[in-house]
């Protein structure tokens, strides 16, 4: 098993799993970082895969929205900038594979997961974009989004997530700003494009608060989450912030949320923002998105389609292979 071919320490029999378990939160109550051969609780293992390869397959559907633009973007320089930002969503996708395979379950195990429908992937990426404008929220908001609950991850207690997240976050916050200045030059533009960008506001901005995940009250992982340091603050503390951050912006550019609730509390200093549909965000979660069938079969179309890249990868490496060994025995 692969699991079993990671040089794993233990600290031997005499420590039963309880005070392992006790050394274990010791450290991540110092902030220690957690290392791949480090001893770890096994649902610690499980549920760092769930996250980290439900992140890198978000990355890697992420790129279906824009891709679809990427022909039809306004100008070469749109173009150059939307083509470096998906090829980075596709690098990000690569780091965090690698990260949970650190933790002992293969690649192709986990595009499997992706693929037959089994693992997860952002909700947000079920939707459809349908103007250029959405382009421009997909970088305002989606990625704003994304590095609001990115950042904290840069201190998360695994090291090897931790550290894809550094590299990650300084690109996301690059992608977040070509976003914004889509979305300004429209809402400068004539009447047509500030109506434009209002339209694609309205369609995107309750997605983009489901990304943070469902209320505290009802997440099934995060006090234990927490309680390991993968996750920093809760999600209805990140979709707060979010809303903080993101409200002055849009108004700003003269926009207006699709929300009638939304005001400024003097007396906290947040924005108050209205109920969220969560019955959408759960059929969403179901498959039944806008967009869930086609986002999976565009992936498994690019799948069957790489299967010749990947064979002639390993067919390279094991050549590399057998002469290395030819080398080795003269
Ligand atoms: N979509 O107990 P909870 C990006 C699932 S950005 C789908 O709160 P947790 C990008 C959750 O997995 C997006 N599923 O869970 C941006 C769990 O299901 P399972 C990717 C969701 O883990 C721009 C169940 O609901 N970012 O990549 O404590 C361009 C209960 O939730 C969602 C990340 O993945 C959702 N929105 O917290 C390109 C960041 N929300 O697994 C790309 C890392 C919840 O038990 N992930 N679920 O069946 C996280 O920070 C956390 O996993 C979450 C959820 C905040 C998402």
């Amino acid at each position: 098993m692969y699991t079993q071919a990671l040089n794993i320490k233990d600290d031997g029999p005499a420590l039963v799993d309880a005070e392992r378990e006790a050394r274990f939160q010791a450290r991540i109550d110092r902030d220690e970082k957690i290392e791949p051969n480090d001893w770890m609780p096994e649902k610690y293992r499980r549920t760092l895969v769930r996250q980290i390869s439900q992140h890198a397959h978000s990355e890697v559907v992420g790129m279906l929205p824009e891709g679809n633009w990427i022909t039809r973007a306004p100008s070469l320089r749109r173009k150059a900038a939307l083509l470096a930002k998906v090829q980075d969503e596709g690098g990000h996708g690569l780091y965090l594979y690698s990260a949970a395979e650190t933790l002992g379950t293969a690649r192709e195990e986990l595009l499997d997961q992706l693929l037959s429908g089994k693992a997860k992937y952002s909700s947000i990426f079920n939707y459809p974009a349908l103007t250029w404008a959405d382009i421009g929220m997909i970088g305002w908001l989606v990625d704003g989004a994304a590095i609001m609950n990115q950042i904290p991850l840069c201190r998360t207690s695994y090291g090897p997530y931790a550290r894809a997240m550094i590299r990650i976050c300084k690109e996301e916050s690059f992608h977040q700003r070509q976003g914004y200045e889509i979305v300004m030059t429209l809402a400068r533009g004539t009447d047509g494009q500030k109506a434009m960008a209002q339209e694609a506001l309205n369609r995107w901005w309750w997605p983009a608060l489901m990304m943070f995940g469902p209320p505290d009250s009802e997440s099934q992982h995060t006090d234990q989450n927490m309680a390991w340091r993968i996750k920093r603050f809760t999600n209805d503390e990140l979709r707060q912030k979010f809303v903080d951050a993101t409200v002055p912006q849009g108004h700003f550019l003269g926009l207006a949320f699709p929300d009638p609730d939304l005001r400024f509390n003097e007396e906290t200093g947040h924005w108050t923002f209205g109920a969220i549909d969560w019955d959408e965000f759960r059929r969403v979660l179901a498959g039944e998105g806008p967009c869930n069938r086609e986002r999976l079969a565009a992936r498994r179309k690019a799948h069957d389609e790489g299967t010749w890249v990947r064979e002639a990868a390993l067919a390279h490496a094991a050549k590399r292979r057998a002469r290395r060994a030819l080398q080795a025995a003269e």
